[in-house]
């Protein structure tokens, strides 16, 4: 039958394996949960109701009191024998939000328990126990304990109001305003499931660069309604708070922060959206970033202009996200060190809910750069990493680029900040500074695409974002495989052969479009493609130019960022200088980012700069070429539907490949007049 994908990662078809199915529905007879039960638990009865069903083909029943042996059991530390079978340290570990599963003998049988401190531990227990089934793990030995290292684990929608979705390439906006707040797409339900099941808890549903009318009280009635369709499933809602607000649907001649006029009126507004959204999260602010207003319109800083915020929505232990995303081409400093220039001096500045939400690189989300400086300047604020699950400038919905292994990186990433160790991840989850709260961000690659992602396969990079948002030290290898396995089943020549496509198509990317540490050389305004003679004709201002960036010239090409150059390379720790600073260390992935190179400089595989560089770019096209084989391959173990459609993409994802390599050596040749090695094709 069709498959359009919509199902995601939760499609429960039944345990193909018959032995393994039969033993699943033998140790599964009931689902125990209390009568008044709290919606989050309705919910994962009712999760729990469906999964069994259609993995198992069986309608298990739900009760209030265990009648036999092996039933599920949904349980909290108030019902009195959870006492005498977990340990006070599991209860503990499980926290806030995690759980418990574990597979106890009981009577002369077994019960499966689901345990966990408060309700939104119960759905995801009941989400990690369905997901466990459609793994193929056995269930006679469960018995873990899971909790959320990150607090705040949140989608960032770019949606606009008027549907539209900035870099979004899935369709529209889910939210279907002009409908709502009676009419109520069944969708909603089905969104706010899709981030349960993976534990994610928050979303910001409008754009940073969105109008304020969001804050309006026809468009606040709006928002309860989605609130109210998402509480079920324990997702708050978060809004942008457009820093002119005030002025714009309040009536104000001024968004001055420290004008009193002005925190009075967002105390109001505040105390307006928590009388509609009890359970209201906070607020994301972009200000004074790519034209956007902000308090640096009336001389003031990001501190003074997060605190109003931040003081307006304390009393409701509501927290404000502000954005480190500035740059402006008045300053003549290299754009990379700008947000280190002007949020470092700002340490220690902000309330207590207050979280500085900081994009994974210091430039903007290109397919590699190296992590933020800003993540070890501020050791006395709480800092968030913004990763950007939809593929701006990784090929959209056309290209495959699976950006675990992008994120690993990331989070992995050593800043130094409190000694050897601190690892980025460390100093997001709060446990390097032990600053809450803590919060993960990802910009959405979602819409009204019926596969909701464009490309199906992205729907890997949605999932891969919520398990690291719980687990940040989950390996991409294993998110991989999980997703494979949930969403194509267990045919091993399937899973290993999607498996391996995920894991290097981040790569594949990076060699075809920028390699070598080259950065920001795509086509102008809608991202998609190569445009490395991009200069100021044509971008109008130069921290959008490419040629800014990659400065190619008869000498060489890159950015010199040592201290010869713009120094940005001193933003980080000594040991980081040290090893990126030297032409001889910097790791070649690297190496265009932070040095400007002679074309002739001996690369570690022994050939000239120029030659390597031809070679990346045919080798990204090579790989695509095998990408293509390997999902030819597949054909008669997949659906036709779903086959086609990525097949489809694939082929494009080549054409798009050859074009980036082409049009790059082409530009770079005039530079460095030198012939195309042995092994690049011609210019197509
Ligand atoms: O990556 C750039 C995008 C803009 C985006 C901006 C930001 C929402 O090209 O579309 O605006 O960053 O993150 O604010």
């Amino acid at each position: 039958h069709a498959d359009d994908g919509y199902r995601l990662w939760l499609r429960y078809d039944p345990v193909a394996d018959a032995a393994r199915r039969a033993a699943y529905a033998g140790t599964i007879s009931e689902i125990v949960i209390p009568e008044s039960a709290p919606p989050v638990v309705a919910s994962a009865r009712d999760e729990l109701v469906t999964g069994f069903r259609g993995l198992l083909g069986v309608e298990v029943p739900v009760v209030a009191q265990a009648t036999r042996d092996n039933a599920v059991i949904l349980a909290t530390p108030r019902d009195p024998w959870i006492a005498a079978i977990i340990s006070e340290a599991d209860l503990r570990e499980a926290g806030v939000e995690g759980y418990i599963l574990r597979r106890i003998a009981h009577e002369g049988g077994h019960r499966t328990l689901i345990v966990a401190n408060r309700p939104q531990g119960l759905l995801y227990g009941a989400f990690a126990l369905l997901r466990h089934l459609q793994l193929g793990q056995p269930l006679e030995k469960l018995n873990l304990v899971s909790a959320p290292k990150i607090q705040r684990r949140l989608l960032n929608h770019w949606d606009d109001m008027n549907r539209h979705v900035e870099r979004g390439y899935a369709g529209f906006s889910l939210w279907e305003w002009f409908y709502l707040p009676e009419i109520r797409s069944p969708r909603y339900r089905d969104y706010a499931r899709a981030l349960a099941s993976l534990g994610l808890n928050g979303t910001v549903i409008t754009n940073v660069n969105a109008n304020a009318q969001i804050l309006t009280a026809p468009y606040l009635a709006k928002v309860a309604a989605l609130a109210q369709e998402f509480r079920p499933w324990g997702v708050r809602i978060y809004l942008t708070a457009r820093f002119s607000a005030p002025i714009e649907i309040g009536g104000l001649k001024t968004a001055d922060p420290l004008d009193p006029a002005v925190a009075a009126w967002w105390q109001d507004k505040v105390a307006e959206i928590y009388r509609a959204i009890p359970d209201f999260g906070g607020f994301l602010v972009k200000a004074n970033s790519e034209g956007q207003p902000g308090p640096q319109d009336y001389k003031r800083t990001h501190a003074d202009g997060a605190n109003l915020l931040a003081d307006a929505l304390q009393p409701y232990n509501g927290i404000v996200m502000w954005r480190a995303f500035v740059y402006s081409p008045e300053n003549n400093e290299d754009r990379v060190k700008q947000a280190v220039t002007e949020f470092g001096p700002l340490d220690g500045k902000f309330r207590q809910n207050v979280i500085v939400q900081i994009k994974n690189g210091p430039l903007d989300f290109m397919p590699r750069e190296p992590f933020s400086p800003l993540f070890c300047a501020m050791p006395n604020t709480r800092l968030a990493a913004e990763l950007q699950i939809t593929q701006e400038y990784l090929g959209q919905s056309i290209d495959l680029a699976f950006l675990a292994p992008m994120w690993r990186e990331v989070l992995d990433a050593d800043t130094y900040a409190n000694g050897k160790g601190t690892t980025i991840a460390s100093v997001v989850d709060g446990s390097a500074k032990l600053q809450h709260p803590s919060v993960i961000a990802g910009v959405a690659n979602t819409g009204t695409d019926r596969n909701w992602t464009g490309h199906l396969l992205a729907q890997a990079n949605w999932y891969a974002f919520g398990r690291l948002a719980w687990d940040h030290q989950l390996a991409s290898e294993k998110i991989a495989d999980e997703w494979t396995r949930l969403t194509f089943g267990h045919d091993e020549t399937v899973v290993s052969t999607i498996n391996k496509m995920l894991l290097g198509s981040r790569e594949t990317v990076v060699n075809y479009s920028m390699p070598l540490g080259l950065t920001h050389i795509m086509a102008e305004g809608h991202h998609y493609g190569p445009g490395p003679w991009v200069d100021l004709k044509g971008a109008g201002r130069p921290d959008w130019t490419s040629v800014y960036y990659h400065k190619a010239a008869a000498d060489g090409i890159g950015f010199d960022r040592t201290a010869t150059g713009s120094n940005a390379l001193a933003q980080y720790a000594p040991e980081w200088q040290k090893l990126w600073g030297n032409l001889e260390t910097c790791p070649e992935n690297l190496l265009l980012w932070f040095h400007r190179v002679p074309w002739d400089h001996k690369m570690k595989s022994g050939r000239p700069l120029w030659d390597e560089l031809c070679l990346r770019y045919q080798q990204g096209v090579d790989e695509v070429r095998a990408l293509r084989r390997d999902w030819d391959s597949l054909k008669d173990r997949l659906d036709a539907e779903r086959f086609t459609h990525v097949a489809q993409r694939l082929a494009r994802q080549e054409k798009e490949a050859i074009h980036w390599r082409d049009a790059c050596l082409l530009y770079f040749q005039q530079f460095s007049k030198r012939p195309l090695p042995a092994g690049v094709e011609p210019a197509a």
